[in-house]
């Protein structure tokens, strides 16, 4: 099997990397950006043509393997059966659109529902994280060192502000203390890059409370290869069919969170 997860990687990571170019090149003319669910929630046409190209690539190449992603190009997923490609062409849309920087483009490879591939491109940084099930993560092909499992005194949390100052869901009172209680906080802007961020010891926990598949899918598979933790905020299994909370984290210190400051609220 790692033979053949070790292959899926490779064409992976060089479609990973052309999409990247192309988008590098599509930023340097005037793109449509659109909003979604709400006025924040942005979506450009370098969003969906990036999509496109993965599910065309996928498709051609792979005819029986399945496809979910971000901007809806597939039709629906309805299970995890087979090999399915988890893809989030740009994960941090609002920083593309404003910045032009701390985007990345995520893609998981599931086999029956198990992650056996992770990509995490941070395009403009150029730091490409991957990780195949049981070969371990890799920046730029270099293996990761083994993760620090701090105390939360010394951890620095990635966490948006969004989720101190909405007092409407029951972890509010908790994360607020977490907030106090720990070192530091920080928020890319990037689901994917942040829990990358954790598997690589540049973070020691990322947490939100509402992300979806394909903005989780890659960087799972990066956390299980440093020996992390990713879950739903409760720590059970996150859904790759459903929107849920996340918190990607050191083992010992996703114990801790987990109990001291979300199962409490
Ligand atoms: P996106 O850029 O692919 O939408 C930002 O804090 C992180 O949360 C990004 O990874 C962003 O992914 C994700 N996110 C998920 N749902 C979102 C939403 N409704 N609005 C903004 N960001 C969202
Ligand atoms: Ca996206």
């Amino acid at each position: 099997m790692t033979e053949r997860w070790m292959s899926l990687e490779r064409v992976a990571r060089l479609w990973i990397v052309e999409a990247g170019d192309l988008i590098k090149e599509a930023l340097k003319n005037p793109f449509d950006i659109d909003s979604k669910s709400d006025p924040d929630d942005l979506v450009t046409e370098v969003d969906r043509n990036t999509e496109a190209f993965f599910y065309h690539k996928i498709k051609e190449n792979f005819p029986d393997h399945q496809f979910l992603g971000e901007e809806g190009v597939a039709k629906e997923l309805q299970s995890l059966k087979g090999t399915v490609w988890i893809v989030d062409p740009i994960d941090g849309t609002m920083n593309f659109v404003h910045q032009q920087v701390n985007f990345s483009i995520s893609v998981g490879i599931y086999e029956e529902g198990k992650g056996v591939v992770g990509l995490v491109y941070d395009v403009m940084n150029g730091e490409l994280f991957h990780a195949v099930r049981d070969r371990g993560v890799f920046l730029n092909d270099r293996p990761l060192k083994q993760v620090t499992d701090r105390s939360i005194s010394e951890s620095i949390l990635g966490l948006n502000a969004n989720w101190l100052v909405e007092d409407h869901h029951q972890e509010h009172e908790g994360l607020v203390r977490l907030a106090q209680d720990c070192r530091g906080t920080r928020s890319y802007g990037s689901a994917a890059i942040e829990m990358a961020y954790v598997a690589a010891d540049r973070l020691d926990a990322y947490i939100s409370l509402r992300l979806s598949p394909w903005d989780y899918a890659g960087g799972a598979v990066l956390l299980e290869e440093a020996g992390c933790k990713a879950t739903r905020l409760d720590g059970e299994e996150l859904s790759m069919l459903e929107k849920g909370s996340m918190i990607a984290c050191k083992p010992e210190l996703h114990t801790t969170i987990v109990a001291d400051y979300l199962e409490k609220g």
